[in-house]
């Protein structure tokens, strides 16, 4: 026995279990049901060895063995539990967030294939109501005994008689026993719930083989609630509904003495059975592994219960009866006996042989009847012994029942059953569970409610609930915030978002009064103080957990008791009226809501407790005390209790409180956040709850009736090894009240209601469970309406649930086959409801279900046969129910793994929960859908978009100064082309364009189908947009390209008119080198020396003769006027005579002197005047001053394009004017759906800028003309000349001179515009990675925000009044500022300095290696390597080029040196220079390329003409986050000439009308302005207090504003003046969606 020494992990396991020693008395484990196969008993023997008592060997050696080394230690229990692999859960219990986690084996559905899978096995199907549940058996078990699968083919007799050996077996009683050995309180609970619905017997006294004890199982049966119904009531048809535990009902109690051969248990089931449903109550022998070895199961006592259902035919005994049934021998388990006997109204004591146990029986002091049960057939069966006994307990005749000889069992069970009906019917001893307690504590049996937690928690629970009497009263005085306040305030919120009866007021300030109104309400429910329950309840829920778990239970039993007959009452009338009477129903219903009372209501108090207490000050001590109970309560809901989302009478939801609840969890749970939303949607009482119950095993409320009101969510934890599969932590169930029929949407607003449910828990839910029941097709029209409806909804915002339809009460095995044509008819039926849908939200684009969502007939419907197999009460639940119920669970599952779906974080789903209600609760639902997330993933698009365009756009510019470059240089010595005509130069160019803009459209396109692909990042919520962003990328190609091209022209018209300057500058300068050089020759052939002034003056001799043979060809300026005039007459040439004989009326010339002034004489003969004392009219004044706004922006654009031409100093060019005009004509085109815009306008407008325009571009060309005339230049460079010819003359050495001079005129410049070309596109990159210029939206808020802080109305009204002037001057500055702070800029111009310095150096050394031996040629070579990088002077290099005798290597070097040295003073100058200097010479200029991109789409909002934001240049909508009230822009009311305060926002949800150019001056509604301005989309305020910026703005600078604009102040609400700037800076964060 060496080897058998225990291990030390043996004796510390041995350890935790505390009495083994005492095992030496288990008593023998005998399968004495089983009817006389004591073989089995063998089987046992293992366990039995070391107690000594069986004599006969064990036949398994090898098996026996290892249990005897183990025998010192491990005791029957500790080896069964480890068997079991339940070990651990002996001490830690097993709790129910444990067992109901959704794990692997929830989906694969594998059979059990080792005994530690058993208990799970179990509970799985147990939690489910599955009655198959107790078949518990390893399918390893089964397979080694199968003849087929191991092959064993040949006969062998052996096998066959001695059948599967079941000693591996474990009888399904242990199983049972061990688990709730295992488990806390609820999980007993819950176990016994389910059990009693699958009609399985449940334990009443629950032994521990090992401590001896036993446990009465009060609180395990407490929540088993049965209803049934008495022959007393059968007439009545009324029922009775009772908890079973206080029921009290006579008992019959079942055991056995010694061995039996009687099945007892199987005798019980066919007692408990009429003939029609036969169900096994009780597990006997018989069953599978029925006859396995009980091993820890003796001396249990299961109970099940009789329910009479009224009908004479069916019931076996017409009143109700407790039955309870022993297992194991009473002379073992005498204690268990003694509790029977003295609870029993009659005991049935089985055996086959009385003989010396007699003792037993007689010394009971028993109250019950004693009936002894044996069978006479057996060969044990001792007449005596009965005899004697049958004395001693002066029993007669009627009390001993013998199973005669030729009696088969049925006739037995008869015999049996009419002697229960005899004692049941004049039974004395009627006792409810609850009340054996006392007999349990008198005999030494512990009561599972003993526990000091479960104790304290009842007192609690009592404390609170004792004090009940109405439950009315009750709920008016202690829970008084719930009641009409909340109503009340509702009734505020909702109509705050709709408006519905502001009539003629002023819509802000009845917006304003509205608030008032809820927080006089606020402060009356805080003028309450807590009332006594609910400072119990709280203290009560503070306790530490598992006290809380039992006081939440006792609350929750305590008031369903309470209200259960009342309810269950009303319910059952509200059943029958259904259908029927509807102002009985709305009476019903009102009593319901009224004598309803649950832990809900509690809750419901607390968060309106919680939620008035914010509008306190945050010092406040009683807010401050109220802070924890988010965290309470999602501690609670992390432990599985469900809270109510929206409370269904009331209709709201209390936001701010599930909101932080849910925050508090979320808080709790990180980083493991992620959850799954599963949601339930269907008629009222059509089993929804119970589908989810039965599905997910947890505990809505269920009850016949109305019953489920508003929605409740609960938390189901996913187990580790599926959680990556599902990318989700926790599943989230959310139960709904049921949705009603068409008949009572007449009632109240019932419909709405219905609506605004649908459309919540559909827009929350991953997958929606539709369950209807298929009878009733109106009603099932009425609710795939409102459903589909839904869906039609979150498609729109981007949101794609998806959903399974449920038919219930379909058990034929045929369902899905039979129904392909109630599936088609289905399908059909959806799409009219969606094209219904379709229409009333205007989005008629969805024609089919399909079109909304993904469905596919085949796979999206479920057949669900009925809950119960016969006919309740004795019912069991259905296996096919469960089964059905198990494959959709399956299948849901399995749906959401395969989906891949980004799941929600917790904070997601709250925030979808905002702001679907804050949308339900406008009438327009799409229109009003903001939510934060699709905020989040819209501008993460954009700001991702903008990226490429600018990747594209800085691409582009290096693109196009490389082109400048060629096309400057184009015909000189630098660039050596094949093609000598710059026609088909510029061909190729355009064309290489073309292929890089290809290139680059094709890449963002690509980048955007890549972004989509993203499965982070709720990518999937714009997928809208996508179109939008991929025409934004074709639109920016095909501007870009214009652009381009137009530049391209440019460069090439410069090159064109440069050329033949330059042709005569050169021949002029070679002339005269050749003068010179014949000068020196002269000079030489005197040969005398000559001094420096004879030189000077032969050299003007020959100067002078030569300049005055040389012809100077006058450059030719270019009529302007005419040009321009042509034109501009051809930009409006297509618009008629009229405009012909308006430009003829005025010469060019004399337009643009004088500011731009408009009349619009014209127009105002065509309008007429209307006059409404509250409404603002359309007039002229108005129309002029909103037309010479218009004007005066686009005379300031152009003229900035003037003013950076003129910069440039290059001749003038058509392209210029071109370009001008169609600036205008674009600018016009966007305003024009605002405004209309006359032809006079429009006329005169351009006649002024082109005026101007004119004026300016002669100036230049009179400049240009100048520098560039050749006898000015030729002149310039006769010093040089001079020079050179001293030098030649002098034979002195060039090299130096020359390269310095080389250094200073032709690479210094060239390097300079090198690098002022390249800074534009760089400070443009740079200022677009801070976050102000990152996106549009971005953008405004930082402006916004900036004015805010500068708190000077000058700067608002600048802003709202000269917007583009405003934001290009605040580019600017951004720019500057951000500049200005460390050394970017210098970095920059260094990286470009740099870099031609390079390429000059590179180009030297190359030029070197050519060795041409001329310096001419050298030079060439120099440039021509430079040639598309720097624009080397033609007049410099001509110069240089003359008169030259450099030695090239010499020159080489000293290049290299005066490079190196220029590369240092420019360094050195870049380091001084200032930023506005640079910004004003740079060819890019990067305000102006951040101000084309802020603006966008350069659309304003038609009514207060805040900026849209809109990413992309091609939306299909323009909008903006932040509208502003009218008065700001000069609106006033025509009356009172007062500033009005009216909000877009506001406006488009109230019934006010609008009139305007647009409307064709008609009025027209503010809510269908989307008739008038399809592009526009204004949706209402994302919360109440999102405008308070503008607010804040208008009031604060009210009087000032009205002074400026010369009119009256506004009348400012009362609330907007109490908005602070840190509210309005938090609105601002909260519009332009910023953490
Ligand atoms: N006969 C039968 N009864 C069912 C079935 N499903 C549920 N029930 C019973 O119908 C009653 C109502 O079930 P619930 O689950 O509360 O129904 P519900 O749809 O949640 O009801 P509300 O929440 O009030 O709309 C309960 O008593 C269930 O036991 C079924 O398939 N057949
Ligand atoms: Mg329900
Ligand atoms: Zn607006
Ligand atoms: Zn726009």
């Amino acid at each position: 026995m060496t080897e058998t020494t225990p291990t030390m992990e043996e004796i510390s396991d041995a350890e935790s279990f505390v009495d083994c020693e005492e095992l030496e008395d288990t008593p023998s484990t005998l399968c004495s049901d089983s009817k006389g196969d004591f073989q089995q008993t063998d089987a046992s023997a293992p366990y039995n060895e070391n107690l000594n008592q069986v004599s006969e060997e064990p036949k398994n050696k090898k098996t026996s063995k290892t249990v005897q080394t183990s025998a010192h230690t491990k005791t029957q229990l500790e080896s069964l539990l480890e068997d079991l692999g339940l070990e651990q859960h002996y001490t830690d219990k097993l709790s129910l967030s444990t067992i109901l986690q959704i794990d692997e084996k929830t989906i694969t559905d594998e059979p059990a294939k080792c005994n530690s899978d058993l208990p799970w096995y179990f509970l799985k199907k147990l939690m489910m109501v599955n009655v198959v549940a107790r078949n518990v058996k390893c399918s390893f078990v089964c397979e080694s005994n199968c003849d087929a699968a191991s092959g064993k083919t040949e006969l062998n007799f052996d096998d066959l008689f001695n059948g599967p050996h079941s000693g591996d077996m474990l009888n399904p009683l242990d199983i049972i026993t061990a688990l709730f050995l295992c488990s806390d309180g609820f999980v007993q609970q819950e176990m016994a719930l389910k059990m009693s619905m699958c009609q399985f017997a449940v334990p009443l006294l629950l032994p521990n083989c090992d401590s001896k004890q036993c446990t009465l199982m009060l609180w395990a049966l407490r929540d088993i609630v049965k209803k049934y119904r008495p022959q007393s009531l059968s007439e009545s048809k009324g029922f009775i509904e009772n908890r079973i535990v206080v029921s009290e009902l006579p008992m019959i109690s079942f055991v056995r003495l010694g061995e039996c051969s009687l099945s007892k248990s199987e005798i019980l089931n066919m007692l408990l059975n009429n003939t029609q449903q036969y169900h096994n109550t009780f597990v006997h022998c018989n069953l599978e592994c029925g006859d396995s070895p009980r091993r820890i199961s003796n001396g249990l006592a299961e109970i099940t219960w009789y329910l009479p259902c009224g009908n004479k035919n069916m019931d076996v005994f017409s009143e109700p009866v407790a039955v309870a049934n022993l297992r194991g021998d009473i002379a073992s388990f005498e204690t268990q006996f003694s509790f029977l006997c003295q609870t029993s109204e009659a005991v049935f004591v089985f055996f086959d042989n009385l003989d010396s146990e007699c003792k037993l029986l007689i010394n009971q002091n028993h109250k019950a009847q004693i009936f002894l049960v044996g069978n006479y057939q057996s060969q044990r069966f001792s007449v005596d012994a009965l005899k004697k006994v049958a004395t001693e307990l002066h029993l007669t005749n009627s009390n001993i029942l013998l199973k005669a000889n030729h009696m088969n069992d049925a006739d037995f069970v008869k015999k049996l059953q009419n002697t229960i009906r005899d004692v049941v019917e004049n039974s004395k001893m009627k006792m409810g569970i609850e009340k054996m307690a006392d007999i349990a504590h008198e005999l030494g049996i512990r009561v599972d409610e003993d526990c000091s937690e479960c104790q304290t928690a009842k007192k609690n629970a009592d404390a609170i609930t004792t004090e009940i009497q109405d439950i009315f009263s009750y709920k008016e005085a202690q829970l008084p915030l719930q009641g009409q306040i909340w109503k009340d305030l509702t009734c505020l919120e909702k109509e705050e978002f709709r408006l519905r009866n502001v009539g003629s007021k002023d819509i802000e300030k009845y917006k304003s009064d509205l608030q008032l109104q809820k927080t006089k309400l606020r402060k009356k429910q805080n003028s309450y103080d807590m009332s006594n329950a609910m400072s119990c309840f709280i203290k009560a829920i503070s306790s530490p957990g598992i006290e809380r778990c039992y006081f939440l239970k006792w609350m929750r039993m305590n008031l369903d008791n309470l209200s259960r007959e009342k309810l269950s009452g009303l319910r059952e009338q509200y059943k029958k009226k259904y259908k029927e009477n509807k102002e009985e129903i709305k009476d019903i219903d009102r009593q319901l809501s009224n004598s309803s009372l649950g832990t809900e209501h509690f809750f419901r108090e607390m968060g309106q407790i919680y939620e008035a207490s914010l509008s306190l000050p945050e010092t406040d001590p009683s807010r401050q005390q109220l802070q924890h109970l988010p965290r309470l309560c999602a501690q609670l809901l992390l432990d599985g209790f469900p809270i109510e989302l929206v409370d269904g009478d009331a209709s709201n939801i209390p936001l701010r409180w599930v909101s932080d609840v849910l925050s508090q969890l979320n808080d709790l749970v990180c980083p493991k956040n992620k959850i799954l939303v599963v949601t339930v949607l269907g008629v009222q009482s059509t089993g929804k709850s119970t589908l989810l119950n039965t599905m997910f095993g947890v505990q809505f409320a269920v009850s016949s009736g109305r019953c489920t009101r508003g929605a409740f969510m609960l938390l189901i934890r996913i187990n580790e090894d599926l959680k990556k599969a599902l990318n989700c932590d926790f599943m989230v169930i959310i139960d709904t009240e049921g949705l009603k029929s068409q008949e009572l949407a007449q009632l109240a607003n019932s419909h709405e209601h219905d609506n605004e449910l649908a459309t919540l828990v559909v827009g929350l839910s991953d997958i929606t469970i539709i369950n209807i029941a298929m009878e009733n097709s109106t009603e099932m029209k009425d609710i795939l309406q409102i459903v589909v409806h839904a869906f039609l909804r979150m498609k729109e915002v981007g949101k794609k649930p998806k959903c399974q339809f449920v038919h219930q009460n379909v058990s034929d095995v045929s369902a899905h086959e039979k129904n392909l044509r109630d599936r088609k008819l289905l399908l059909e039926q959806l799409n009219e409801m969606t094209q219904a849908a379709a229409k009333m939200e205007k989005k008629e684009e969805n024609k089919s279900f399909t079109d909304v969502m993904e469905y596919s007939p085949d796979t999206g419907n479920w057949y669900i046969p009925g809950l119960w197999n016969g006919n309740p009460p004795m019912a069991p639940v259905n296996a096919g129910y469960s089964e059905a119920v198990y494959e959709l669970k399956k299948t849901i599952i399995q749906t959401l793994v395969s989906c891949e779906s980004s799941a929600n974080k917790i904070l997601d789903f709250t925030e979808w929960m905002k702001s679907l209600w804050n949308a339900i609760k406008h009438e327009n639902f799409i229109f009003s859908f903001r939510n934060s997330l699709v905020a989040d993933a819209y501008m993460r698009l954009c700001t991702e978009f903008n990226k490429w365009e600018w990747e594209f756009k800085k691409e582009m510019y290096t693109w196009m100064t490389n082109a400048e470059t060629k096309i400057s240089n184009f015909g000189t010595v630098a660039l050596e082309s094949e093609i000598s005509d710059m026609e088909k130069y510029l061909l190729l160019l355009k064309s290489e364009a073309c292929t890089v803009l290809s290139k680059w459209e094709t890449k963002i396109l690509e980048n955007l189908e890549q972004y989509f692909k993203q499965t982070e990042g709720h990518v999937y919520l714009v997928e809208g947009y996508r179109e939008d962003f991929a025409n934004s990328a074709k639109t920016f190609r095909r501007e870009m390209k214009n652009s381009v091209f137009y530049q391209l022209e440019v460069a090439a018209d410069i090159r064109r008119g440069m050329a033949g300057i330059d042709r005569i500058k050169e021949k002029h300068t070679k002339e005269l080198e050749g003068r010179v050089c014949t000068l020196i020759e002269e000079c030489r052939g005197k040969k005398v020396e000559m001094t420096d002034n004879e030189l000077d003056e032969e050299f003007d001799k020959m100067w002078n003769r030569t300049v005055n043979e040389l012809s100077f060809p006058e450059l030719k300026a270019t009529n302007i006027i005419t040009s321009v005039s042509h034109c501009l007459r051809d930009n409006l040439s297509h618009k008629g005579s009229y405009v012909c004989e308006l430009l003829s009326q005025k010469s060019l010339e004399h337009c643009g002197l004088v500011p731009f002034k408009y009349t619009a004489e014209g127009f105002s003969n065509k309008c007429k005047k209307t006059f409404d004392k509250f409404l603002k009219v359309f007039n002229i004044e108005e129309h002029v001053r909103a037309l010479e706004k218009i004007a005066d922006s686009i005379i300031d654009a152009c003229t900035q394009v003037v003013t950076d031409k003129m910069k440039r100093t290059n001749n003038y060019h058509d392209t210029y004017i071109q370009e001008i005009l169609h600036m205008i004509d674009e600018r016009l085109k966007n305003n024009q759906d605002v405004k209309s815009i006359e032809i006079e306008f429009e006329v005169s407008l351009k006649q002024h800028i082109c005026g101007d325009a004119v004026r300016q571009f002669q100036k230049m060309q009179k400049d240009f003309l100048h520098e560039n005339d050749p006898y000015r230049c030729l002149s310039q460079n006769k010093e040089k000349f001079r020079a050179d010819f001293k030098d030649l003359f002098n034979e002195q050495d060039q090299c130096q001179k020359k390269a310095e001079e080389f250094t200073e005129c032709c690479f210094r410049p060239a390097v300079e515009d090198f690098v002022n070309r390249s800074l534009g596109p760089d400070i443009t990159g740079e200022m677009q990675t801070s976050f102000e210029f990152s996106t549009r939206m971005f953008f405004q808020y930082s402006i916004l925000l900036d004015l805010l802080s500068k708190k000077n109305y000058v700067k608002y009204l600048k802003y709202i009044r000269s917007y583009e002037k405003y934001v290009k001057e605040w580019i600017l500055d951004r720019i500057v500022e951000h500049l200005s702070n460390g050394s970017k800029m210098f970095e920059f111009e260094d990286k470009h300095l740099q870099s031609s310095i390079r390429s000059i150096n590179n180009a030297i050394n190359k030029a070197k290696t050519e060795k041409s031996g001329n310096l001419k040629t050298f030079v060439k070579n120099v440039c021509q390597e430079l040639g598309d990088k720097l624009v080397i002077s033609q007049d410099a290099l001509g110069a240089f080029m003359i008169l030259n005798n450099a030695d090239q290597e010499q020159f080489a070097h000293w290049l290299t040196e005066c490079v190196k040295d220029m590369e240092h003073t420019l360094r050195e100058k870049f380091k001084e220079t200032n930023i506005q200097m640079i910004l004003q010479a740079l060819h890019v200029k990067p305000q102006n390329e951040l101000f084309i991109k802020l603006i966008g789409c350069g659309k304003q909002c038609p009514f207060c003409e805040a900026p849209c934001e809109a990413g992309g240049k091609e939306h299909k909508e323009h909008c903006t986050s932040l509208h502003r009230p009218e008065g700001l822009g000069m609106a006033k009311w025509d009356g009172t000439g007062k500033l009005v305060t009216d909000i877009c926002t506001s406006l488009v949800i109230s019934d006010g009308c609008f009139q305007c150019n647009a409307t064709k001056s008609e009025w027209h509604p503010y809510k269908s302005y989307t008739d008038i301005f399809p592009d526009w989309r204004i949706a209402p305020d994302k919360s109440l207090e999102a405008s308070d910026y503008w607010k804040y703005v208008l009031a604060k600078f009210n009087n000032e504003i009205a002074d400026i604009y010369n009119l009256k102040p506004a009348d400012i609400p009362e609330t907007w003046k109490k908005v602070t700037d840190k509210q309005a800076e938090a609105s601002l964060k909260e519009s332009f969606n910023i953490k």
